[in-house]
């Protein structure tokens, strides 16, 4: 037979052999507003570093006046790639530096003021903070991003136009020379009084007009394209609306930030966001591994404990927001160990509890699906890729999918993922358990979006468990239905 004729017939049995109702569907249309790519590939990081050092290390402040000597920055054995070693063992995936906090004082050599680790005696004033933790993440393969303080109690002209200038070329200076940046942190804090150059006084700003931030998203955009840009309002990422690291239980990645502004925005509101807000704005959960941002070494013994930490990560990795866990660097420039201990044990503790989904492969049922294709078929939610998804035809705004595991199968944490690309479509889930009989309410959740971590009050043992898609605004498009025991090694 010639190869034409060979390849017809087999596409005739192929057709042949397919049911009637088997027929490519097309994928859901996404329910606007959606991630960009860059919002997208930052969610992906989950968990990472927010480091605070400085003049404040070393005075024992949280809030520097301005007015420190840049003699005071000494640190006595700074370790960029121990450091980054200690926050790689603790499973985060980059770290965020204060290069600049409120006191002015710069991490690096900025051409633009005197007031940094040029004139300070470690290394002889040729040391930058910045260059070799932005190296050392490079070598260790951990991103780097750069906070930098928008009020500035060490400078003359904070208040005036000229300040924003001067804000500006350092923004510039670190988003040029420093490699690839991740994410700028843009905080709204605004303390009022301070050092300013020898003036001693109090400089009120207003936080919408001052900073003239468009101007200033417009270079980050235009020096690094890549990087998400945080502030309590964003463009990239909102602030969660506390420091204790707790997101709100149910926790939109959506936003309408008109009418709000920096630094007066309710806390309650960035802390839930806005279901039907028209900017994707997923919230940064940050909170600090020690009561203070700086370290403190009366601190030493508050480091929160790995119980702490892990209800920490269900509070906001859980709760579809980024965690960026501060654990500052002590006078010698290292982190302490206290707090790498910390770190190391809660990540083998996640790694453990997240190492076995006893979902995965189970046979996947579902009252329907889209276009009865098998690309959108149950099984998508239990194959363990987050590229394929479980979904219905448009309009189904309630499902279900059933799962059999097969056998008498024991867990204390179920774990949902919304195909974020599509946008945040699920209002409401429910999660049953088979009891032999009936079917017994388990757990209940609003809001997905990048993930939902649901931890059971009690360990369960059934064999076949069920997710209703309660209530959603788009049908819905599952990318994974997870079931763990938390407690698997300790038995
Ligand atoms: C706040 C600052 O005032 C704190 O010092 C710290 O940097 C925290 C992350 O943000 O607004």
């Amino acid at each position: 037979m010639n190869p034409t004729r060979s390849l017809l017939l087999a596409s005739l049995l192929i057709l042949a052999s397919r049911p009637a109702s088997i027929e490519a569907a097309p994928p859901p249309e996404p329910r606007p507003p959606v991630a960009s790519p860059r919002q997208l590939r930052w969610q992906e990081l989950e968990t990472y570093a927010f480091l605070h050092f400085g003049p404040n290390t070393f005075t024992d402040k949280e809030w520097g006046y301005g007015d420190e000597s840049p003699a005071l920055f000494q640190p006595t054995d700074f370790d960029a790639d121990a450091i980054v070693a200690s926050l790689k063992a603790g499973g985060l995936r980059g770290l965020v530096l204060t290069a600049k906090h409120h006191d002015g004082f710069c991490l690096w050599p900025s051409k633009f003021t005197e007031h940094s680790v040029k004139n300070s005696p470690w290394k002889g004033g040729k040391g930058d903070v910045v260059r070799e933790l932005s190296e050392a993440c490079k070598r260790a393969g951990l991103r780097f991003g750069v906070y930098l303080s928008p009020w500035d109690r060490n400078h003359q002209d904070y208040g005036k136009p000229e300040y924003v200038a001067y804000y500006r070329k350092q923004l510039r200076e670190l988003l040029t020379e420093y490699g690839p940046i991740f994410e700028v942190w843009f905080d709204g804090a605004n303390g009022g009084d301070g050092y300013y150059g020898g003036a001693r006084t109090t400089r009120k700003i207003d936080p919408i007009t001052y900073y003239g931030w468009d101007e200033t998203i417009a270079l980050v955009r235009e020096l690094q394209p890549d990087a998400c840009i945080f502030s309590d309002l964003g463009p990239d990422t909102r602030w969660v609306g506390n420091e204790s690291g707790v997101a709100g239980d149910t926790c939109w990645a959506t936003f309408d930030p008109k009418g709000y502004a920096v630094g007066k925005t309710p806390g309650e509101i960035l802390n839930v966001g806005m279901r039907d807000g028209p900017v994707w704005l997923p919230a940064e959960v940050d909170v600090s591994i020690r009561p203070g941002w700086f370290h403190h070494a009366a601190e030493d013994r508050a480091v929160k404990s790995v119980d702490r930490l892990y209800k920490l990560y269900f509070d906001s990795v859980g709760r579809g927001c980024n965690l960026i866990l501060n654990i500052p660097p002590d006078r010698r420039g290292r982190i302490h160990e206290s707090d790498a201990r910390a770190i190391k044990d809660w990540r083998r503790r996640l790694d453990a509890v997240f190492a076995t989904d006893l979902a995965k492969g189970a046979k996947a049922a579902a009252d329907q699906s889209r276009g009865g294709d098998p690309a959108f078929a149950a099984d998508k939610a239990v194959d363990g890729d987050r590229a394929t998804y479980w979904s219905t035809d448009d309009g189904a705004t309630t499902a279900e999918l059933t799962l059999d595991l097969g056998k008498p199968t024991t867990f204390d944490v179920v774990r949902l993922r919304e195909f974020l690309p599509l946008g945040q479509r699920v209002d409401e889930v429910a999660v049953d358990a088979w009891d032999g009989r009936a079917w017994k309410p388990l757990a209940a959740a609003t809001s997905i979006g990048a993930q939902r971590l649901i931890a059971l009050s009690e360990p369960t043992t059934t064999d076949r468990v069920r997710l209703r898609i309660v209530k959603a605004a788009a049908c819905p498009a599952i990318s994974e239905f997870s079931l763990f025991f938390s407690r698997a090694g300790s038995q």
